[in-house]
């Protein structure tokens, strides 16, 4: 499989699954699923680059580097595991995190997350990583990443809720600047 190709297919597919599924006329249900053979049809109808086949969608719902897309059980159907601006109602799993989990930025929004702490913005959820490592490339597709540290841990004793998506990103509604550790 070509990998730019899967790549371009992976972008396309955030596209109609998490932002704007009218693009193409596909319709999602509450809970984020697109029907499989209708996305197929409308992709190839209305404006993905690349012709849309069955084995293409399982290479890049199996292949993709963050497994953003899942299918329902018996592949009839398929959705972005999260990173939605519409809004879909996941079902997310409640989860404890651990003490500390991380945010990765950019400097231009220092002081506004300083004032304001982390805000979900255009999308559903606040992201957070695991690890820093993961945190840092998510900063650096905005250029030199900035890694916040969060008390994740003390937030949630406090009562604050934290998912975990099927793809392992931690969600919240909102970090207050008060939990937010900044070097
Ligand atoms: C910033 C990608 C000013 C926030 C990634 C971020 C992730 C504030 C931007 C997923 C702010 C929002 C999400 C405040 C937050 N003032 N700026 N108060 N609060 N911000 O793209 O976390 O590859 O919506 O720091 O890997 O960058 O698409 O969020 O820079 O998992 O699968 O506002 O998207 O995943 O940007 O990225 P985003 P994000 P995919």
């Amino acid at each position: 499989m070509n990998e730019k190709i899967a790549k371009s297919v992976s972008k396309f597919l955030s596209l109609v699954l998490r932002h704007s599924p009218e693009t193409i006329g596909l319709n999602l249900d509450e809970n984020g699923w697109a029907d499989v053979e209708e996305l197929i049809i409308k992709c190839n109808k209305n404006g993905s680059q690349n012709q849309m086949t069955a084995e293409l969608l399982d290479y890049v719902v199996e292949n993709n580097d963050k497994k953003r897309f899942a299918f329902n059980e018996d592949k009839t159907k398929i959705r972005a595991s999260q990173g939605h601006s519409i809004s879909v109602e996941l079902n997310l799993k409640e989860a404890e995190p651990s003490e500390f989990l991380y945010h990765g930025t950019v400097g231009k929004f220092m002081e506004s997350i300083k004032l304001d702490g982390l805000q979900k913005m255009s999308r559903q959820h606040v992201h957070l990583s695991k690890d820093k490592e993961t945190a840092i490339k998510v900063g650096s597709r905005r250029g030199a990443p900035q890694i916040l540290t969060v008390r994740s841990g003390a937030m949630y004793r406090d009562g604050f809720q934290f998912y975990l998506s099927e793809n392992n990103v931690w969600l919240t509604a909102e970090v207050p600047a008060k939990y937010i550790e900044f070097k």
